[in-house]
């Protein structure tokens, strides 16, 4: 159990994985059920969008100053999104960086992604939520028309509920990931600032969207709020978010719930929910509790997938089977209908490159 929220901004010492390591974790393919789009947003994409923005939008210093850290604190961390959304903000953008997003993870080896974001009416722009989705759905488009690959990605989107919004607002992103249903919206997800709101707000959105046949997953336990953390626990979210500050108590109903978790070593290392690699809580759940590796925001914590898999192969001591069984069992988490998932964990499961 840690407790979460110091504001320290010293990078953590670094950790070593082989390249081998690294090679071998490209390799494998990959499923990745936590990825923020707006966090995911290439470092050289930002810069390029940045200039030239009307108003002075963003400060270069202050844009240097955020991307180029190598360690940021939660707080830092939603300055840089706040930054990042002030870039975001045009339909185009929104469409280039959802299908660089899809590129990127198809050139890790990803194969199924499920990638949430939140819908944002930004009325100067001509932008409503319904347009900003419109403007992600046809850069998923852009991605498959441009792809020469045979076996490709597949991809989902998930909806999420940001901690600032109030109780209407978040039935109105629940209403839209209830309508967008089959046109490849997967489920719904609450996050965003930690630190920011109040449970309740939020559940009775969550609620529609589940009594609607929708999936949910919710960040819990990224900062400490134990009262928190257990009101959601006992709400049952299809998966849940980090869940990094336990205590005994909670780790054991945790435990005992079986619900998936999302875990995002990098992120929580450097955004100190979790003091180091070593110390992450990863190995208190797996094996034996259903966990998947994820990135989280793979731009803006400068990382990917497969070295997220690198990294818990260097600080858990795991083996390649090992990787490859994690990589293959994430399939059983996913959105998907029964159906698809057990086509995804077909697929994984042809590829394997070590035999069990
Ligand atoms: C909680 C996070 C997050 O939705 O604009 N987000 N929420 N904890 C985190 N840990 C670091 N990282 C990202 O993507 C950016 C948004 O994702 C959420 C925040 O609400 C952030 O503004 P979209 O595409």
């Amino acid at each position: 159990a840690t407790v979460a929220g110091s504001e320290q901004s010293s990078p953590p010492p670094p950790l070593l994985y082989t390249q081998g390591q690294l090679d071998f974790c490209r390799r494998i393919p990959k499923i990745e059920l936590h990825a923020h789009l707006n966090g995911s947003v290439r470092d050289s994409t930002i810069r390029e969008l940045s200039t030239g923005l009307e108003g002075g939008a963003v400060s270069l210093p202050d844009l240097q100053r955020l991307t180029q850290q190598a360690s940021r604190t939660l707080g830092e961390c939603f300055q840089l999104f706040d930054v990042i959304h002030r870039i975001t903000t045009t339909h185009a953008a929104l469409t280039r960086i959802t299908r660089e997003v899809i590129e990127d993870m198809a050139d890790d080896n990803v194969v199924y992604a499920e990638i949430r974001t939140t819908p944002k009416a930004r009325p100067e722009h001509g932008m409503t939520t319904e347009s900003y989705l419109d403007a992600v759905f046809k850069g998923v488009a852009d991605y498959y028309a441009a792809s020469r690959r045979t076996q490709d990605i597949q991809v989902r989107l998930l909806l999420s509920i940001d901690r600032r919004q109030s109780a209407a607002e978040a039935m109105g992103t629940a209403r839209l990931a209830v309508q967008l249903r089959d046109e490849g919206v997967a489920g719904l997800d609450l996050s965003g600032n930690p630190s920011v709101g109040q449970w309740e707000t939020w559940r009775p959105a969550l609620e529609y969207a589940r009594q609607q046949g929708l999936k949910v997953t919710v960040h819990a336990g990224e900062v400490w709020n134990p009262e928190e953390a257990a009101a959601i626990l006992q709400w049952r979210p299809g998966r849940l978010g980090h869940m990094c500050c336990l205590d005994a108590a909670l780790e054991k109903h945790l435990l005992d719930s079986g619900i998936p978790l999302e875990l995002c070593l990098t992120s929580n290392v450097l955004t100190r929910s979790v003091p180091s690699y070593a110390d992450h809580h990863f190995p208190s759940f797996w094996p034996g509790h259903p966990v998947v590796l994820c990135t989280d925001d793979s731009g803006v914590f400068a990382s990917s997938l497969s070295r997220e898999y690198a990294l818990a192969a260097a600080a858990f001591n795991l083996s390649d089977e090992e990787l490859q069984q994690l990589a293959v069992a994430a399939a059983d988490y996913t959105f998907l209908e029964p159906g698809e998932r057990a086509a995804l964990r077909e697929r994984m499961e042809a590829a394997l490159l070590v035999e069990s």
